[in-house]
């Protein structure tokens, strides 16, 4: 019997849909999981898509490949993962490649690829966006690992991701754990892109009076514009649906408490550690802990609010939230690429940042017609510090500001929280402005710790001698 291209072991939703993907594809799959009946309900069911290979066992699965053997672990990230590599490894030799499909730590990653490679095995932290439905009909895939690998492993990928333009949602990210890095940011952005619908529906609904159904045009009539992606595209269809049960909108049924899986946690908790400052993509982590607080807001409830009556913002209302999602969605991707930049310099990773916005145009959760103006960003300036300088983006934060300040006053007056809309504008000054008040945090903390300060007229580092006579020393 013919070898198998390449295998896959973990069929859950992801695994059986990425190996039915590969089959599609013509190429021929191994198939294998550690229950057997998944391996066997996968070929009963699918088995007609292209050619599968069921394996029961490791040593049959591993069997069943061409050399070099490509094999895809798609299980639970975490301890399910290093068992899978512990079992596979010794069965593997020099050349072989380990693709790890799961939404691993980049950091594990960068322990299991250090580990596999005194072994002369490849390992390959994949990034895989785009959830069950892309693994079967395209996702966003961001593989890491060494350029050889890269290259065995590239062209099949390339050829299962989404396609935009003829262009496959799918580039080598760089070495180690690069591409579960870039995933994780990508995580990162898409809930801060998230949180940023979100509080603009509760600003339609509650500051213009609006019901979801209106609210559900309005984000239609979105789609057609410079928002148009699959976030605001899906926000329409949940916020038109209505509840065969009760008869009421569907989003008024839903217990409002967030829940998360942890990789927008780990992009706050590595940009914190990289000292990268990502304001959008926190709010939004912190946003769905602080809904998750059931008791503390039930604490709250009796708290006071503004008087004033809501449903009181005015028609014009619509466009200048519009404005203010653009501008504030602007601010959270500059944040998220400052971070992947931030990391490849870090890691030595070389990351193109523009490539990465080419890559997520399709397949994955945050695709989106802008996606393209940042590419075109970091092809004008590969080395830009910040998105916010760019011509066209500038220019539309600038468009955007006297409404986006008018949203954020707004929701202020009104009582209504809007996290993700104050912090986008707040980064925007704090980047515009010529002093900021640090200079006074530096003073408070050489008055107390004697911790220094830097002089803007002179070289060197200072302490005044606060407790004496007020001399400054230093130099
Ligand atoms: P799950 O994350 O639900 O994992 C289930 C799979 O892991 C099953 O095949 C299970 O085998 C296997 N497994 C476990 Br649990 N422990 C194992 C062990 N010790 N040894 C061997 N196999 C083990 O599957 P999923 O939702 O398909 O996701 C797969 C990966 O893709 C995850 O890392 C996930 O984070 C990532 N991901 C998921 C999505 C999504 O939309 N679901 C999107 C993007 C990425 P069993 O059948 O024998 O129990």
């Amino acid at each position: 019997m013919d070898k198998a291209r390449i295998g896959v072991t973990g069929l859950a939703v992801m695994g059986r849909n990425l190996a039915r993907n590969l089959a599609r594809h013509g190429h021929p799959v191994a198939v294998h999981n550690r229950t057997p009946a998944k391996t066997k309900a996968l070929v009963e069911e699918f088995g007609d898509e292209g050619t599968f290979l069921p394996a029961d066992t490791p040593e049959e699965f591993v069997a069943s490949l061409e050399r070099p053997r490509r094999l895809v672990i798609m299980v639970k990230a975490g301890a399910p993962t290093d068992a899978v590599i512990d079992e596979f490894a010794p069965l593997l030799e020099p050349g072989d490649m380990i693709v790890d499909g799961g939404n691993a730590h980049f950091a594990d990653t960068r322990r299991r690829e250090a580990a596999l490679r005194e072994r002369g095995v490849h390992f390959v932290g994949a990034g895989i966006s785009g959830g069950e439905e892309g693994a079967l009909h395209g996702p966003s895939i961001m593989p890491g690992g060494s350029a050889e690998s890269y290259a065995a492993l590239g062209p099949l990928l390339e050829d299962i991701a989404a396609k935009v333009d003829g262009t496959p949602c799918c580039v080598h990210v760089g070495p180690d754990g690069a591409g579960h890095f870039v995933k994780m940011v990508h995580n990162g952005i898409e809930y801060a892109d998230m949180q940023l619908i979100a509080e603009s529906y509760d600003l339609l609904r509650h500051a213009a009076g609006l019901t979801p159904a209106e609210i559900a045009e309005v984000f239609r009539t979105w789609n057609t514009g410079r928002l148009e992606s699959y976030l605001i595209e899906i926000t329409a269809e949940v916020l038109a649906h209505t509840d065969a049960a009760t008869g009421a909108p569907f989003v008024d049924v839903v217990l409002d408490q967030a829940e998360q899986k942890g990789t927008g946690r780990w992009t706050v908790q590595t940009a914190l550690d990289l000292g990268v400052p990502v304001g959008g993509i926190a709010e939004a982590v912190f946003a769905r802990s602080v809904s998750g607080h059931a008791e503390l807001r039930e604490a709250a409830q009796h708290l006071p609010g503004p008087a004033r009556a809501s449903g009181t913002a005015g028609a014009s209302f619509a466009d200048a939230v519009e404005k203010a999602l653009y501008a504030s969605k602007i601010v959270a991707y500059a944040q998220g690429f400052h971070e992947i930049q931030a990391g490849s310099a870090e890691y030595g990773w070389d990351i193109d940042a523009g490539a990465m916005a080419t890559i997520w145009r399709g397949g994955c959760i945050i695709r989106a017609r802008f996606l393209d103006r940042i590419r075109a960003a970091y092809e004008a300036d590969p080395h830009t510090p910040t998105l916010l300088t760019d011509d066209h983006f500038a220019e539309a934060l600038g468009d955007a500001q006297d409404a986006w300040r008018e949203v954020v006053a707004t929701a202020a007056r009104l009582g209504i929280p809007a996290p993700g809309f104050a912090t986008a504008l707040a980064y925007y000054d704090s980047l515009r402005a010529q002093r900021l008040p640090a200079a006074l945090t530096q003073g408070q903390r050489d008055f107390f710790g004697a911790h220094t300060y830097r002089r803007v007229d002179r070289d060197g580092s200072f302490h005044t001698l606060w407790g004496g006579d007020r001399t400054e020393t230093g130099g």
